[in-house]
């Protein structure tokens, strides 16, 4: 029975992060947790690139479990849910929050904070943000990497499932028949491309296309793919499309959902990610990965970079440190020379490629280590403290 209800508010700033979190975690509460949920969304059109069968049109639909609603900008009288879920800092609605001051027994009010490896997130996390003129508190909740943090999204099943798939070349093949991709030949490697535009993207197909051995790149259709177009001598590109150069082939893929682009990271080799969630996927699926962070004007994401970093950096060999630090700085900086073509022992994807073992024993063991700290679990305790 569904007793305790959620109201996920949810603006979309820019690209797939905002709603790609707030719908795992509306999922997650509704089917896992058997809260009643209710995800406003700003923006349906988004929405329905995670979600197909969802329609821009409606104000109110089913999807999964979860009552997904159009949040619209004059809001309409609801009555709040007993748990209230700001995502990253969006302004709720003033009528709703009216509502939510005359309940006899006021809601728990969370804002949802970005992910960040910083250390003043543990020292921020939980902490109280009285309203000024309501009778209300919001409390700040910072997902993260250690124990004094809310933790990360991470479904009851994934782990599980990841093993299961990831031991299974029958399930694997057919992932890769699903996607009109050719089954893996001996000595191939896999790598899926998400990211943003760079000026360190040409550097890095040259060095694939001149490596020792056959590179495949599967690349999900978006931000990256005009730059990988041009670099074939195509103005554009789209999915289906499949280009060689060298010993590089690239297949341009569709923008899949949440589940299947966990497959894709879970059976590649190596996955570059971006932004948050892709990220977080990325380390579930126990994998190196090379992770574009979501660019800020002032810079300050290649601090956030370097946090993350140190703390999935170390234990590492000096050397393997070294070369993860060195593609992932090239990688965030744009910075070609550090990437570029050369075998030279000095380029960083070849040094990196060359620690590859060692990276991958440390992908499987932070994925075990971070699985004990869930973030929806840690919010329902905190929900219910507060309460
Ligand atoms: O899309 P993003 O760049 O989102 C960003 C970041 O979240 C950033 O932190 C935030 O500040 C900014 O938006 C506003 O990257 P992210 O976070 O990885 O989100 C992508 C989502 O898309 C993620 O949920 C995975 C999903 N996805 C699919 O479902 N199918 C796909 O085929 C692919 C490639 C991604």
């Amino acid at each position: 029975m569904r007793n305790e209800s959620c109201d996920i508010f949810c603006n979309v700033v820019d690209n797939y992060g905002d709603i790609g979190v707030c719908w795992r975690l509306a999922r997650q509460l509704a089917n896992e947790h058997g809260l009643a949920v209710r995800l406003w969304v700003d923006d349906l059109a988004s929405f329905r690139r995670l979600y197909p069968e969802a329609d821009v049109a409606l104000e109110r639909q089913l999807c999964r479990g979860v009552e997904v609603r159009h949040w619209p900008a004059a809001f309409p009288a609801v009555e709040p849910a007993d748990l209230v879920i700001e995502a990253f800092a969006c302004k709720l609605p003033p009528g709703y929050m009216t509502a939510m001051a005359a309940r006899e027994r006021k809601p728990v009010w969370l804002n949802l904070e970005y992910l960040s490896a910083e250390d003043w997130v543990e020292g921020c996390h939980k902490l109280p943000s009285p309203h000024p003129s309501l009778p209300l508190t919001k409390y700040f909740f910072f997902p993260g990497f250690t124990e004094r943090t809310g933790g990360l999204l991470l479904e009851r099943d994934l782990l599980a499932r990841r093993d299961a798939f990831q031991s299974n070349d029958g399930a694997q093949q057919r992932y890769w028949h699903s996607l009109g991709v050719p089954e893996l030949q001996a000595g191939e490697l896999r790598v899926s491309l998400f990211g943003y535009e760079n000026p360190a993207m040409e550097a890095l197909l040259q060095a694939w296309e001149l490596s020792d051995q056959p590179v495949t790149c599967l690349l999900p259709e978006g931000r990256s793919l005009p730059q990988v177009a041009v670099f074939f001598g195509h103005p554009a590109g789209k999915t289906g499309d499949i280009w060689q150069r060298g010993n590089l082939r690239v297949h341009v893929l569709p923008f899949v959902e949440q589940e299947r682009y966990d497959e894709l990271l879970w059976a590649c080799d190596i996955n570059f990610v971006r932004g948050e969630d892709s990220c977080v996927r990325a380390q579930w699926a126990a994998k190196p990965f090379i992770w574009q962070i979501y660019p800020q004007h002032d810079g300050v994401h290649l601090e956030k970079l370097q946090a993350f970093m140190n703390l999935y950096c170390s234990g590492l060999s000096q050397q393997a440190s070294q070369a993860v630090q060195a593609l992932w700085l090239g990688w965030n900086r744009g910075d070609s020379a550090r990437l570029a073509a050369s075998t030279d022992s000095g380029q960083a994807w070849p040094v990196f490629l060359s620690c590859r073992e060692e990276v991958q024993a440390r992908a499987r063991d932070w994925a075990q280590r971070l699985a004990g700290n869930n973030l929806a679990l840690n919010l329902l305790d905190f929900f219910h403290q507060v309460a």
